[in-house]
């Protein structure tokens, strides 16, 4: 295809203003790779990591943000303010935040809608539980939270980067194979190409337990364009390798 690679690191809640500086240091020396490369940051450090990565072609995000515009919501953060500072990228129904924060499938469509006003790229998140995969009903749930976002923001849709992360992979070890994974990520391209003509353009993120050695066996498949990466994204040299398999 002709979509570009694109691995997008998610450091969740970790780091610190040193340890930042200096991860984001060495992953700039070890770069630029041939796909696009980006980190999702705590909101604090955002200004910090702006100042770090303007200029060199590494791209910068939050991990998420309000479905409102403004006013007495204390606490969160607006998508204007993610966009402040310089922000391409926030990510969207991340499964943590559906699990521990109850957002719904429209929250985060309310979400993918508000970002996309302020142009940033909403990285939306999909993906089933052990539970319901062993029920079969990997197919259902995606499309379900998937098919939210389609209605939630329209013609837009071709703007958004769709990423499945398997919550049975999420930070245990284990990852979905290849070929299961492929199998999901075909399902939702079919389903965005129900929706927009650009389907073929959209980038589709496989994420749960990437590492420098898996990704380039996910990454070969025809459907997997890249990767969000937690825990492995905290070591430069190996997020490095990960970017490179990209
Ligand atoms: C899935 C992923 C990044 P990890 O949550 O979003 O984390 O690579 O640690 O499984």
């Amino acid at each position: 295809s002709g979509r570009r690679g694109l691995v997008i690191g998610n450091w969740k809640m970790n780091g610190s203003r040193v340890a930042n500086l200096d991860l984001l240091t060495a992953l700039k020396e070890r770069g630029p790779w041939v796909a696009e490369v980006a980190v999702c940051v705590p909101t604090p450090y955002l200004a910090d990591v702006a100042l770090s990565l303007q200029g060199s072609g590494i791209a910068w995000g939050a991990q998420d943000c309000s479905r409102h515009e403004s006013g007495a919501f204390t606490g969160e953060v607006s998508a204007p303010m993610l966009a402040e500072f310089g922000c391409r990228y926030v990510l969207v129904g991340h499964s943590e935040r559906r699990q521990y924060h109850r957002e719904s499938d429209n929250d985060v469509a309310d979400k993918a809608k508000i970002a996309l006003a302020h142009r940033l790229t909403p990285v939306v998140c999909v993906g089933e539980t052990l539970a319901e995969r062993e029920a079969g009903a990997t197919e259902a749930v995606v499309k379900r939270q998937l098919s939210a976002v389609i209605h939630g923001v329209g013609h837009c849709i071709a703007q958004i980067v769709v990423a499945y992360e398997p919550v049975w992979a999420i930070g245990t070890g284990r990852t979905a194979s290849p070929e299961e994974a492929q199998a999901v990520h075909a399902l939702l391209r079919g389903q965005l190409a129900a929706a927009t003509v650009h389907a073929r353009d959209m980038r589709i993120l496989y994420g749960g337990s990437v590492k420098a050695d898996n990704a380039a066996a996910l990454f070969a498949q025809p459907d997997i364009d890249g990767g969000l990466v937690g825990g492995a994204a905290l070591d430069a040299q190996g997020f490095s390798a990960i970017c490179r398999a990209a």
